[in-house]
């Protein structure tokens, strides 16, 4: 089921739109961070990408500067967690990713005493194989506050 998004979400075509609907069409929704604490040196982002074209596209990177950005997966081993380095998250054609806590994050790293405070919006850029750049504001929410996914599609 497709849920309203409570936060406005921003979908940006690469200059060239016909590319974009030739190449696959890259929509990004729901892209939000949760804040830091002051001296946190990185946060993590979550968003929701789907590809609404016939061709498989491939996350290769997101860019964040100053800051560093990855993309990271949490994976369980004998019942210990923790971080996988992704060098590229597949997106294919008519799939939903999901970016969400426990599973696939953006990391961003760096902060340098600049922390995610709440209603911010952190700027980033997603480089796609076939779609080129997509840029996407990150908005930061309180850590407890529901997360602006639309958690039924991908499902
Ligand atoms: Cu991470």
């Amino acid at each position: 089921m497709l849920r309203r998004l409570s936060l406005a979400f921003v979908v940006l075509a690469a200059p060239l739109s016909a590319e974009m609907a030739h190449h696959g069409d890259i929509m990004v929704t729901g892209a939000y961070a949760y804040e830091t604490p002051k001296s946190a040196p990185s946060g993590a982002g979550y968003l929701t990408v789907r590809n609404m074209g016939d061709t498989d596209d491939v996350l290769l990177a997101v860019k964040s500067d100053p800051m560093q950005a990855m993309m990271h997966e949490t994976v369980e081993e004998n019942g210990v967690a923790r971080m996988v380095h992704k060098m590229s998250v597949p997106i294919a054609a008519g799939d939903t990713v999901n970016f969400e806590p426990g599973g696939l994050h953006i990391m961003f790293m760096g902060l340098n005493g600049d922390p995610f405070e709440e209603g911010e919006a952190v700027p980033a850029t997603l480089v796609f194989e076939k779609a080129g750049e997509v840029a996407v504001d990150f908005t930061v929410i309180n850590r407890r506050a529901e997360p602006p996914m639309d958690h039924g599609a991908g499902h």
